[in-house]
């Protein structure tokens, strides 16, 4: 007699863990195919909940607030995948990963353009002083109108934007930037293909003749240690004092103490930031500029964007977990066909 038959067959189901609250119909799915430890309370695990989590599962799914080095993988055993709902995956220490077998995945694409629009309102809003004009009425002020009495702003239309890091997102902003009849100059680590520099009418130039001659500058650069701290005082020294920066790249590119100062001092005209040092903390001496627009890094925040975003996190996932290649795998020599 087989006496299987009448045992009902239980597949075991891979453990991983979702270190961020997501959305509750894709956590619901996950828990069909997964055992899930979850966190929607949303809760940054510190470094040892963080540590024993991962010794637990097979599986990852985390965000720009879990850093995933060497001591995060140290007992993680079993540990195949991490998937970064992220596109930007400084919080990854790449090479210890691929030391412990570890695939590391990220979600590029499904946020280029919602992050390029973002780029460019945070632009509009800063060069126009959106925020600062909002306070000023709040506090009574619009009785003081006057042809001169305004929150008087800086044109976006015929001027010069320069594009910091001229990846998928730097050339969705290029191509916003000609609607508005903007001359266009980029600094990239390499030149874009001629085909790509016509398609958002992009002018390559050394970085200093980006910070002399740019009206707007815009930073998109991924973190590195080589990029820390790419703006600090002596850049801002170099650009027009009718200038303005952008940051939806990441905190660290810009030295956010050397730009209060110079905000303060009006060697600049202002700045819109969507990252920070140390975020979510900001530089106390930022936050006491009124020439400044900041955003809490929203630039990916659509639902839209952010549930592509997750979808496609739990798709890297998924696809580690079952034995074949996640379409964005970082470092790909972990990867071995079954
Ligand atoms: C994320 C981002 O919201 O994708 C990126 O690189 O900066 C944002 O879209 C953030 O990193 C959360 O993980």
């Amino acid at each position: 007699m087989n006496t299987q038959a009448n045992t009902p067959q239980t597949t075991r189901k891979p453990k991983i863990l979702v270190a961020r609250a997501i959305f509750p119909e894709a956590l619901a799915k996950l828990e069909e195919s997964f055992e899930v430890r979850s966190n929607q309370s949303d809760q940054v695990l510190s470094p040892q909940e963080l540590q024993k989590a991962l010794s637990e599962v097979e599986g990852a799914l985390v965000a720009g607030s879990e850093r995933i080095d060497a001591a995060a993988l140290s007992q993680a055993k079993s540990l195949k995948v991490v998937s970064n709902i992220s596109v930007g995956y400084n919080n990854f220490d790449v090479p210890a990963m691929t030391v412990a077998g570890v695939m590391a995945t990220n979600t590029p694409d499904v946020l280029t353009d919602t992050t390029a629009d973002f780029g460019f309102a945070l632009l509009m809003a800063t060069a126009r002083r959106i925020t600062e004009s909002e306070h000023w009425v709040r506090a009574g002020k619009w009785g003081q109108w006057s042809i001169v009495n305004n929150p008087l702003g800086m044109d976006l239309h015929h001027s010069t934007i320069g594009i910091i890091g001229m990846g998928r997102i730097g050339q969705g902003i290029a191509k916003r930037a000609l609607g508005f009849g903007m001359k266009v100059i980029y600094h990239n680590r390499s030149r874009l293909s001629p085909e790509d520099e016509k398609a958002c009418g992009a002018a390559y130039v050394a970085k200093e003749e980006l910070l002399r001659t740019a009206d707007h500058i815009v930073l998109v650069l991924p973190y590195t240690a080589q990029n820390h701290h790419t703006i600090g005082a002596q850049e801002i020294a170099l650009m027009k004092p009718t200038a303005t920066l952008i940051n939806i790249a990441r905190g660290g590119i810009v030295d956010d103490a050397a730009l209060a100062q110079a905000l303060q001092a009006g060697k600049i005209f202002a700045a819109g930031l969507d990252v920070f040092e140390g975020e979510p903390a900001v530089h106390p001496e930022l936050l006491k500029c009124s020439n400044i627009v900041i955003a809490p890094h929203i630039a990916s925040a659509t639902e839209k964007t952010r549930r592509a975003m997750v979808d496609l996190a739990i798709e890297n996932l998924r696809a580690a977990l079952d034995g074949k290649k996640p379409p964005s795998l970082i470092n790909a020599e972990v990867f071995k066909a079954d």
